[in-house]
């Protein structure tokens, strides 16, 4: 269907609707591996932030704990960014160095 804009005397003006939802971007949300920030922080942060039951916040630990880095969850942009901020803040309250951060899927 042409863009051009109708004169109403052209007959009805009508158009048809163009599809204009976009899938959302999804983002990582990872977690990096320190020497200092006990294990048991780590599983806790995975629970509480990433709805993880303890088997998987455990696994999921001894992924970033054995291979540097891990995937905490897939998100878009702004839960993401709000679950990065809150890892972060939460790390900093209880002087723990834990790095968490962000990447496009
Ligand atoms: N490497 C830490 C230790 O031995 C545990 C740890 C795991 C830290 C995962 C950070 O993202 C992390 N206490």
């Amino acid at each position: 269907m042409s863009d051009k804009p109708q004169h109403y005397l052209d007959g009805p003006v009508v158009q048809e609707a163009k599809p204009r939802l976009q899938k959302p971007l999804l983002f990582k949300v990872i977690l990096l591996n320190d020497d200092y920030t006990p294990m048991e922080f780590v599983v806790i942060i995975l629970e509480r932030f990433f709805a993880k039951n303890r088997e998987d916040a455990t696994r999921i630990m001894l992924h970033v704990h054995q291979k540097g880095i891990g995937i905490c969850g897939i998100y878009t942009r702004e839960i993401a960014e709000t679950k990065v901020r809150q890892v972060l803040a939460y790390a900093q309250e209880h002087l723990h160095p834990l790095q968490c951060t962000m990447e496009p899927e």
